[in-house]
């Protein structure tokens, strides 16, 4: 079912042999250096701090933060941690958002663009972070995973980090202008061997919404990515592997179930983290409503530690957060709120009824092995050495979620689903973006919905970087139309975009953006366009945003009026694009 001579089409399978060696023997001059957490706590990692706390009964907070401005994210790490001292809880743990162009080697980076986040020029950066005080360092983003991997590992190491990833990432993320990935692979491989050769443990990171799991149409298939994962990093590097769910997991007994699903057989090693469902805020609503998000997964999560405690701390995001990049005070008050939820929420038991919940677990964990064994087997059969890391990862990775699920999956074929398969738990966002879709289209006026269906318009989807919802409406509600969609799949290069619509004589783009670089894209589109000789409409959507060039205030600025000036048709709701649609084929059966 698969060929290996199509997966690695480029040269033979790699072998992880150096990769391995190179990072073990790193760790003779690398290691795990002070921070203000490890010597406060008198703990050797974040590991044992988290172990204690389960005895204790006590479970942990988790805040993300870091702005563009690296001494904003320093006063911020104090004054985070003071507040919540103030009010007698505690954040135990930060996640640092470094920039994605953190994930370029640093000889590179100056020439191949940036985002909205924190940028670390070296290990004396890191470290003037993680002395401000003692909140365990998490870098979770833009380390293990990317091309930078091995340096931005060493550089975290130093710093007294033990919690470093994010394996999640390695699978999905692109870095724009960055083809190869071997490098990458190799890189990630040793950086996975030095975590897993320091003397003390580290938790290697995954956040699971970061890779395969949000692209699966099954629940089971994600905790398959988990065992998937457990086995690459723990069987064959020998390192200890916590994974970190929640953004996309909007329905509660699903949240619940997962966390019990993760928790099993795990009682030495603990999860990172449980994120944010950030999927169920909404933009420009008053801020009680996204309160009510909060609360909703909050309330979930810390039942959840309370009836099993697994080690994942909880995180409440700003409210904010899907209007903007939240800032330092909101990120407290986020804090407070949940150490007041924590306190009015008693023991779970005998308030909670868990039957559901473990009949969904059990369901998952049975379906995510046998996900497991057929992906082993089937890349076995292949040819495919499954014992070497490396070629393991990479072939996954070429492979893609998609090709993953529709070979694998665990749930019974029906060619009528997506993936052709029917999923034993329904990834919560692929039902939330049916509902959504088949409510944007009623929208419509009558003879709009007639004109669109009627239509021959053919266009080509993508999304310029990993948020791919965007993308998906976009393609469901098209799908709803009987709109021809073609694929440019996610990391979309403009050069691909232009020469679909070339080859295929397409009507429009259809794009999502969402990393704070719309007008950068936007310029490369207009170019490839122009090369490529075609001009059709662009219709965009997303976070049509871009931090400024030189900007140290982290925020990125609007930029939708820019975009239209270019020539491009900026789409706050699916609506407007509907709307542009129907207006081409009007402009069509005129003319
Ligand atoms: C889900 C999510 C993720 C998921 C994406 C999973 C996936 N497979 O798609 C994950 C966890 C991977 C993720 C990662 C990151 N994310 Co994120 N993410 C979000 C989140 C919570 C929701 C976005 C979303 O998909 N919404 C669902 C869609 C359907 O709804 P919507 O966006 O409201 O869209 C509506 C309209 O805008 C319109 N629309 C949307 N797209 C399009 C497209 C077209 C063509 C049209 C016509 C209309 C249209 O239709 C929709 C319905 O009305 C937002 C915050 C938020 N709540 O908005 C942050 C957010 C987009 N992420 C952000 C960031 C910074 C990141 C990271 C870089 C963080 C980091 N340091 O790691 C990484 C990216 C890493 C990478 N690899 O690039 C920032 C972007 C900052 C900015 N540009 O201002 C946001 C805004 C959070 C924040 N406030 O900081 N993220």
């Amino acid at each position: 079912m698969i060929d290996l001579k199509t997966v690695f089409a480029d040269g033979e399978a790699p072998n992880s042999g150096d990769s391995l060696a190179s990072g073990r023997a790193l760790a003779r001059d690398c290691s795990v250096g002070d921070s203000a957490f490890l010597s406060e706590y008198g703990v050797a990692s974040e590991i044992d701090y988290k172990q204690k706390a389960r005895a204790e009964g006590r479970f942990t907070h988790h805040a993300q933060i870091g702005w563009r401005d690296p001494a904003k994210t320093g006063d911020a790490w104090a004054a985070i941690h003071a507040a919540t001292e103030k009010s007698g809880g505690a954040v135990d743990r930060y996640g640092i958002c470094l920039d994605w162009s953190m994930g370029y080697p640093k000889a590179s980076r100056g020439a191949m663009g940036r985002g909205t986040g924190l940028i670390l020029e070296g290990p004396e950066d890191f470290k003037a972070l993680t002395c401000r005080a003692p909140v365990a360092p998490h870098f979770g983003d833009f380390t293990i995973g990317l091309p930078a991997a091995l340096e931005n590992t060493q550089c975290a190491l130093v710093a007294g980090a033990t919690a470093i990833g994010n394996l999640g990432q390695y699978f999905t993320f692109r870095m724009p202008g960055w083809p190869e990935d071997r490098e990458t692979t190799a890189a990630t491989v040793s950086a996975l061997a030095l975590c897993a050769a320091q003397p003390v443990p580290i938790l290697i990171h995954s956040n699971l919404d970061d890779g395969f799991a949000a692209q699966f149409t099954d629940l089971a298939c994600a905790f398959g990515a988990v065992l998937l994962e457990r086995y690459i990093v723990e069987d064959l590097i020998g390192g200890v592997i916590g994974h970190c769910y929640g953004h996309t997991f909007s329905d509660p007994l699903s949240r619940f179930a997962f966390q019990r699903a993760l928790a099993e057989g795990r009682d030495d090693i603990p999860g990172t983290m449980v994120y944010g469902n950030t999927t169920a805020y909404r933009e420009a609503v008053p801020e009680a409503e996204n309160y009510g998000a909060l609360a909703a997964y909050l309330s979930v999560d810390i039942a959840a530690q309370r009836a099993m405690a697994s080690g994942h701390a909880i995180t409440p995001i700003p409210v904010t957060e899907a209007d903007r990049i939240p800032d330092v005070d909101e990120v407290i008050e986020a804090q407070l709120f949940a150490l007041s939820l924590q306190r009015r929420r008693g023991a779970p038991m005998p308030l909670l009824e868990t039957t559901a919940a473990d009949a969904m677990k059990e369901e998952l964990i049975a379906g995510g092995h046998r996900f497991f064994e057929a992906v082993m087997e089937g890349l076995a059969a292949s040819g495919l050495n499954t014992r070497d890391p490396e070629a393991l990862l990479l072939a996954l990775r070429r492979i893609g979620a998609k090709r993953l699920e529709e070979l694998f999956g665990p749930g019974e074929e029906d060619d009528a689903l997506p993936r052709g398969r029917r999923p034993l738990v329904e990834a919560p966002p692929v039902a939330e973006l049916r509902a959504l879709a088949q409510e944007t289209i009623t929208c419509l006026s009558d003879e709009d919905r007639q004109l669109l269906r009627d239509s021959d318009l053919a266009v080509v989807v993508g999304s310029t970087d990993v948020h791919e919802f965007g993308k998906l409406l976009s393609e469901q509600t098209l799908s709803e139309l009987g709109i021809v969609s073609m694929d440019a799949g996610i990391h979309a290069e403009p050069d691909d975009l232009a020469d679909m619509v070339a080859a295929n004589r397409l009507s429009a783009i259809v794009l999502g953006t969402y990393n704070g670089v719309a007008l950068d894209y936007a310029d490369a589109l207009v170019g490839a366009m122009a090369k490529a000789g075609v001009s059709v409409p662009i219709f965009i959507g997303g976070k049509l945003n871009q931090i400024a060039e030189g900007s140290n205030t982290s925020l990125p600025r609007p930029v939708a009026a820019e975009l239209a000036a270019r020539g491009l048709t900026p789409c706050a709701r699916m609506e407007d694009m509907l709307a542009g649609l129907a207006a081409v084929v009007r402009e069509r059966t005129s003319s």
